[in-house]
């Protein structure tokens, strides 16, 4: 964490939003943020009354807020339909035929979804959920590559008052199992595959092998034709989209939810080896979508917005789906990798589609980088006028690199800072109004008071590191973790007394800007995905010859960390050469290929202090292969420190 201070701490290059930027903004200086975020923070009631009613309301809501910490209520009373939200609300006028999805496939096939159609397939595959025995409040599990049919089954789902919980493409067939023990789904909708860097993930295979030990809530699962690849199909419990879609018709109304009523829940790791259920609602977490999509994005009905993080991430919920359909915007969708067939395929995208907004990760930027700028500079981006970060904090080098390269030096950067607990973004400069500094997120977003505090929650000093806390509860908040309201108040409500704390650090420069670090917790950030050590410590000890095991974090120039693990084997167990290959397959298959190790360190024992607990401190120095430091006065046994050092082949 201090390292980190240090080397922000020498930044201080300062960029103003240009004039003409500026002009046509929605908040166009410092002064007028700050006056709004004052009374979004004094008024509440007052100023997000007033950005709800911008919203269409079945039912108008009694009042704003109830609030009985850590639980809050947004809009009491108050009843509405996001996918009406998101699509019925903008049938009307201009926009029936305007573009909501611009789709393209990775091999190359280009689709167009204007509203009206949106609109049309969302109707349709609602009446097939219908059919298909969903009622209101069940759980459906979304397993589906990057096409529009993923964003079609999340607001079919929100338009009957289903509520969905997406899993990302990438994870495996336990984790799809898993998620699907924990909310107790009955339905899930799936592809036969989807394409990622030029080969078919088997999507639906992996469904039929977590459901395979029979025991499975799923009575239903409903596959879509994307990939063409050979699937097995159930009989009785496995039917065709296509199929399904032709047997229904195409009016569905949208069913009046009450505001707090679960829109979603989205599985994220924690510091604990079972991921958490974190669930959503729907007046709030709608509404802080939307407007941040308005005031930080600034969104235009001229824009074209591209969003490229994929559909079973916070970020493509809030930023893909719900917070673009929700303003109106038209949306690119891209199936697949940035480097497939050519490193190029981005900036191809931005050219032909004409992109104005573009919304990345810093991972991704620090890959482009090291590929080269012969790339870029091929593309005509001239069409790019705003730039947007998240998923891990920006090192200034990347920050630069995407100002001038990517925007030309011409359009402003939102670094914005948030959570899948957050729901929409908390942290970030307002395009026309926030200058910005390299590195840094900048200011809170209206309505978010955000502090940095002590152990004992006191404020700490300027440039003084300390738990980034949120005071007081926002509209997008997290309302639980599913079924466990215990573990939600303790996680998340019990670090800092009156607030809401989720791991990171950070530190507050003299203009108040806030300087985020990084997860302070046993949470890794890799290329931009959370990764609980724990979680992979369980996969870990899960294969025969593993009797212990701890993983941690290092430095990682492109992925912003890797991960490194220390394996003890069980007695009689032998090291092979192929050993550690076969771990790091074994642990990819159980979690993902995103939480490969991408070291394994065999060793005799693990550093551990009297009491047992295994000293992370040591290992990470190891892991970064720096001279253990400080105090070892609490290690059990010296001598494995010598040991570890060596343990790296
Ligand atoms: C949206 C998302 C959340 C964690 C968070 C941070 C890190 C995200 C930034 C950032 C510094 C940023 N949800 N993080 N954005 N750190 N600057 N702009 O990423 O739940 O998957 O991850 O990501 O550590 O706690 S997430």
């Amino acid at each position: 964490m201090s390292a980190n201070i240090e080397s922000h701490l020498n930044e201080n290059r300062v960029f103003k939003p240009a004039k003409d930027f500026v002009k046509k903004a929605r908040v166009q200086s410092l002064a007028q943020y700050r006056t709004m975020w004052e009374e979004s923070v004094k008024r509440p009631d007052k100023f997000w009354g007033r950005e709800a009613a911008e919203l269409t309301w079945q039912t108008k809501w009694k009042k704003v807020l109830d609030w009985k910490l850590p639980f809050a209520k947004w809009f009491v009373g108050g009843k509405l339909n996001v996918s009406e939200n998101c699509l019925d609300r903008h049938l009307d006028g201009v926009r029936r035929n305007k573009a909501a999805i611009l789709w393209e496939g990775e091999p190359g096939e280009k689709r167009v979804l204007t509203y009206a159609q949106l609109h049309r397939e969302v109707c349709k595959f609602a009446n097939v959920l219908k059919r298909n025995r969903v009622k209101k409040g069940d759980r459906v599990l979304i397993y589906m590559p990057m096409i529009p049919e993923a964003a079609i089954a999340m607001l079919a789902c929100a338009r009957i008052g289903a509520t969905h919980s997406v899993v990302f493409g990438g994870f495996s067939s336990d984790s799809i199992r898993d998620r699907i023990a924990d909310c107790q789904a009955s339905l899930v909708v799936t592809a036969d595959g989807g394409y990622r860097r030029g080969s078919i993930v088997p999507l639906k295979k992996n469904v039929d092998d977590a459901l395979k030990d029979g025991a499975s809530t799923i009575r239903r699962v409903i596959v879509y034709r994307r990939a063409g690849n050979e699937v097995a199909m159930v009989e009785g419990r496995d039917v065709w989209w296509h199929s399904e879609v032709e047997q229904v018709d195409a009016k569905c109304p949208a069913v009046a939810l009450d505001s707090e009523h679960p829109l979603f829940i989205l599985y994220t790791s924690g510091s604990t080896g079972k991921p958490k259920g974190i669930l959503h609602s729907t007046g709030g977490y709608l509404l802080q979508a939307y407007a941040t999509c308005k005031y930080v994005f600034d969104l235009r009905d001229e824009d074209v917005y591209w969003c490229t993080a994929d559909v079973g991430w916070v970020t493509g919920h809030s930023y893909l789906v719900y917070g673009p359909l929700a303003c109106g915007a038209t949306s690119l969708m891209y199936e697949g990798a940035p480097n497939w067939p050519e490193n190029d395929r981005f900036w191809k995208l931005i050219a032909e589609y004409g992109v104005t907004v573009f919304y990345t990760a810093p991972t991704a930027i620090r890959s482009f980088i090291r590929w080269g700028d012969e790339w870029v500079t091929k593309h005509d981006l001239s069409s790019l006028r705003l730039l947007g970060s998240v998923g891990e904090p920006i090192n200034p080098e990347a920050w630069m690199w995407y100002h001038e390269r990517i925007g030309g030096g011409r359009c402003p950067i939102v670094d914005t800072w948030w959570q899948t607990e957050t729901g929409a973004i908390m942290i970030s400069p307002l395009p026309g109004a926030t200058p910005t500094k390299p590195g840094s997120a900048t200011l809170p977003f209206f309505g978010v008071d955000a502090a940095v505090v002590d152990d004992e929650g006191r404020e700490v000093g300027v440039n003084q590191g300390g738990k980034l806390v949120i005071r007081g509860p926002w509209p997008s908040m997290l309302r639980t973790i599913y079924g466990d309201k215990t573990r939600f108040r303790k996680t998340y409500w019990s670090e800092v007394k009156g607030c809401y704390f989720a791991g990171d650090g950070a530190r507050r420069d003299k203009d108040g800007y806030f300087w985020i670090v990084g997860r302070i917790d046993d949470v890794l950030n890799v290329a931009g995905h959370r990764l609980g050590t724990s979680e992979v410590e369980s996969a870990l000890v899960s294969h025969p010859a593993v009797a212990e095991a701890a993983v941690v974090g290092r430095p990682d120039e492109i992925k912003g960390q890797g991960v490194v693990a220390f394996v003890v084997l069980k007695t009689g167990a032998t090291v092979t050469p192929k050993l550690r290959d076969e771990l790091r397959s074994h642990v990819g298959h159980v979690i993902g290929p995103i939480a490969k190790p991408d070291e394994v360190r065999i060793t005799e024992a693990l550093p551990k202090t009297r009491s047992g607990k295994i000293m992370r401190r040591l290992l990470k120095e190891i892991a970064c292969g720096k001279a253990v430091t400080g105090d070892t006065t609490t290690l059990e046994d010296l001598s494995i420190l010598a040991k570890l050092s060596a343990s790296g082949e």
